[in-house]
């Protein structure tokens, strides 16, 4: 059964039966037409998906997902880079069920604060690197960084630098859509229908070694090179007016970027020569996506704020918060009224489900094992699978996260001319071969649940190879 080929007439909603939120019994075909009548998607074209009808998914568990039509799907994707525990963890819905009765909502802003949230911030600060011992919650990775925005701006007035005000961020990094996140995000495609950004965000390149690197430099020369991108940002905006530069650790909605290891020191040095804060966004890296509990230590630097969200609930409810260093959260804390938050910042509920997620993640050495056994053992079946592969240029990633760069001639790095509907095409083999790999633009991108196990690797990595397979037969290359 083909998901994107099956054309669904419009309904219109009066001939279907009501709409009853409990209902999870329609047919395949309700289901769509009432999804096409009354929901807009994010990020889509919804003319083209609702003539095409959208993937109904009814449940999961583990690494699984099932479909309206009884299709059993292995997520290599662990949703949207979010669910690292896995589906169907009863202790998370238990927390959730508990704090609902007990205190379903209270606020954190009128001299009040809960149990789940003082819990949860503690817990934070043992699992965080050590210089880290404050959290602002809010409810998404978007929000965080919003709300980063208002820490740095903040923090430099309590240093009496007002004139620091400009943010440096990178071409193709994603930091969330709400115009901030859209705008610290360097994907141009959002850029052009956002007339209203915000102000003081200005970008230097990213380090793409495969697509970018012109010449013979190495890929550590390259990465360099990149980063002193920033120190030419510095001086030509002049350090007095330049509060922070924020990075994914790797880019991930951007491609599985993982830069090479020259790029963090180097951006640590520039960041620490001109005062200017070092932000890492660890919504997709954090909580042991490459094995270590956050990329930023996978990588060997010592940001001053960090971004959360995503599996600090494992998706399971939405939550995001942002990690203070110490300096900074010291600067907050001496000076008086820090003028933000949100109705739901540090809601119980959500912090009650973190709270059990995270202690799931710890207890059952679930990013221990992503380090030591699952997490290479991923790495090295996806380069063994994929060496000498005619269209695969370059494998990047660590942990259970990896990017695969189609490309249509791996050695002199030269990709597709029309890479971005290569990407679609295999992306449509994968979900035909029921497997979820995204593609962003030519490069195909995994990250399943942490808690895969070898058999559901292999599973995964096969899957992957007949799409590609598949992809390369169809451009006739073999
Ligand atoms: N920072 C990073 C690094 C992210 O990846 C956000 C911030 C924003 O988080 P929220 O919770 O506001 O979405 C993200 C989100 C994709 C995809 O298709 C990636 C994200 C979100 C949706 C889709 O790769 N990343």
């Amino acid at each position: 059964m083909s998901y994107r080929t099956e054309e669904v007439a419009y309904v219109q909603p009066a001939v279907l039966p009501a709409a009853n939120a409990q209902a999870t019994q329609r047919s395949t075909a309700e289901y769509r037409a009432l999804d096409a009548a009354h929901h807009i998607h994010p990020f889509s074209d919804m003319g083209s998906l609702n003539r095409a009808g959208s993937r109904v998914i009814v449940k999961a568990q583990g690494v699984y997902l099932w479909d309206s039509e009884g299709n059993k799907i292995i997520d290599g994707m662990a949703g949207l880079w979010c669910v690292n525990v896995g589906y169907g963890r009863k202790e998370l819905a238990d927390a959730a069920y508990r704090q609902m009765q007990e205190l379903p909502f209270y606020n954190t802003f009128f001299k009040t604060t809960h149990p789940p949230v003082i819990e949860l911030s503690a817990l934070l600060a043992e699992l965080t690197p050590e210089p880290f011992n404050h959290f602002f919650y809010c409810n998404s990775g978007s929000e965080g960084n919003d709300t980063v925005l208002r820490i740095v701006h903040q923090y430099w007035a309590t240093q009496g630098k007002q004139s620091k005000k400009v943010v440096i961020s990178r071409r193709n990094g994603y930091h969330g859509s709400t115009i901030a996140g859209g705008t610290l995000g360097g994907m141009g495609y959002m850029h052009e229908q956002m007339p209203s950004k915000v102000e003081n965000i200005v970008h230097i390149d990213q380090p793409y070694f495969f697509g970018e690197a012109e010449g013979n430099l190495t890929p550590e020369e390259f990465a360099l090179a990149r980063a002193q991108q920033l120190e030419a940002k510095i001086l030509e905006i002049g350090a007095d007016n330049v509060a922070a530069f924020i990075g994914e650790p790797f880019q991930g909605a951007g491609g599985v970027i993982f830069p090479a290891s020259t790029y963090w020191p180097e951006i640590q040095r520039i960041c620490r020569k001109y005062d200017i804060l070092l932000v890492a966004d660890e919504v997709i890296g954090g909580f042991g996506r490459t094995g270590e509990w956050f990329a930023h230590q996978y990588f060997g630097f010592e940001p001053d704020l960090i971004t959360l969200a995503k599996g600090l609930t494992s998706g399971y409810i939405p939550m995001g918060a942002v990690g203070l260093h110490d300096r900074v959260a010291k600067a907050i804390i001496e000076h008086g009224d820090f003028n933000h938050g949100l109705t739901y910042s540090g809601h119980p509920v959500a912090a009650a489900v973190a709270l059990a997620n995270l202690k799931l993640l710890r207890d059952e050495k679930i990013v221990e094992r992503v380090k030591t056994d699952t997490g290479p053992y991923f790495q090295k079946k996806l380069r063994d699978t994929f060496a000498n592969h005619p269209i695969i240029g370059e494998i990047s990633g660590a942990g259970l996260v990896a990017g695969l760069q189609l490309a249509a001639d791996p050695k002199t790095r030269k990709r597709f001319a029309n890479g971005g509907d290569v990407g679609t095409i295999c992306r449509d083999f994968c979900f035909n071969g029921n497997l979820i790999m995204r593609a962003t633009g030519d490069r195909m991108l995994l990250s399943p649940p942490l808690v895969i196990n070898k058999l559901e690797i292999d599973e995964i990595v096969s899957k992957a190879k007949k799409a590609i397979d598949a992809t390369a037969q169809q451009l006739g290359i073999s």
